[in-house]
């Protein structure tokens, strides 16, 4: 095609927009992206400053859910959680692609999943084989206090490691189970394990040192902290203090951002470098949130 025809078929739109990063050393805000117009330009920047910062914030925006699913299709192909598949408690009532996450009560029924409580350190959906790549979290209500949101860089933690805790962790795997979900249900389409020793159960494996398949930098993949996590090869008494210490390098706020919610904030990690959690709040209050998410690659690692 003739490139002078393709200027005038699709003419380049200036982009207005900013990328601020945040002063935690990573994370940064987006201004001036248009959730209408969603123009392929910017969308390809936002994407770019989502990989160069691990986690983007749209602050001070007015979008729907339709262009919520519509900029989460132009990033790559939807992956669906368990809970937001039709009937399940985070099922979203107009867009499958929505999960609901939410402690509202409709008719006396919870519709959303994870309630108000607390949540751990995790990497999203980490029993998939292909777990999300891009977690994109919209504050649609918010209680007035409590359900901040943070995050972790894991490429920062993976950074500083020991050489000593490197060796162990280079080509080595981390076992997930895929029996129970993170509060301890049997999933749908498993049976309880009729052992008690964690290594036999139903599983997944990944790298523990990933190699993230767009930057191709090393970061530390963990998971989540569950008596049930087991890195192959290693006796559990160590495995389990291993893991408590890479943990304490999650914990420690100099790899945090630390996101307090603004109505109608969205937030969008890379789930493949970071880690997140979530503080509880005061059950009498509703917060609801909707997030999409898209299809990573295999975990791999490459030395
Ligand atoms: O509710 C939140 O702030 C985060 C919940 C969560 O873990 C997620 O959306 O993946
Ligand atoms: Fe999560």
């Amino acid at each position: 095609m003739n490139r002078s025809a393709t200027a005038t078929q699709f003419p380049r739109v200036e982009t207005s927009i900013q990328i601020t990063p945040l002063s935690t050393g990573f994370g940064a805000d987006i201004e001036g992206f248009d959730f209408e117009r969603l123009d392929q330009h910017d969308v390809a920047q936002v994407r770019q400053a989502w990989l160069d910062h691990g986690v983007v914030r749209f602050r001070g925006y007015d979008f729907t859910d339709e262009q919520h699913v519509r900029f989460t299709a132009m990033l790559g192909d939807f992956v669906k959680h368990p809970r937001q598949l039709k009937g399940e408690e985070g099922a979203h009532g107009k867009y499958e692609e929505i999960l609901v996450i939410s402690n509202a009560e409709v008719d006396g029924k919870v519709a959303g999943t994870m309630g108000n409580d607390e949540a751990d350190w995790h990497t999203d959906t980490w029993f998939y084989e292909q777990p999300p790549a891009a977690a994109l979290l919209h504050a649609i209500q918010l209680p007035p206090e409590g359900g901040d949101t943070f995050f972790a860089d894991m490429y920062g933690i993976y950074d500083q490691l020991p050489a000593s805790i490197r060796r162990i962790l280079e080509g080595r795997l981390i076992q997930f189970t895929t029996v129970f979900d993170g509060s301890g249900r049997v999933r749908a389409g498993h049976t309880a394990p009729d052992t008690d020793d964690v290594r036999l159960w139903a599983h997944v494996r990944h790298p523990m040192v990933r190699t993230h398949g767009d930057s191709g930098r090393n970061c530390l993949y963990l998971g989540l902290p569950s008596a049930s996590t087991w890195i192959v090869g290693l006796p559990l008494d160590e495995s389990a203090s291993l893991l408590d210490e890479l943990f304490g390098y999650v914990r420690q706020p100099q790899y945090q951002f630390k996101q307090v919610w603004q109505d109608g904030d969205m937030v969008m990690w890379d789930n493949r470098c970071t880690m997140h959690r979530r503080d509880g709040w005061d059950a009498r209050h509703t917060r609801i949130m909707h997030r999409t998410t898209t299809l990573g690659e295999r975990p791999f690692y490459r030395c």
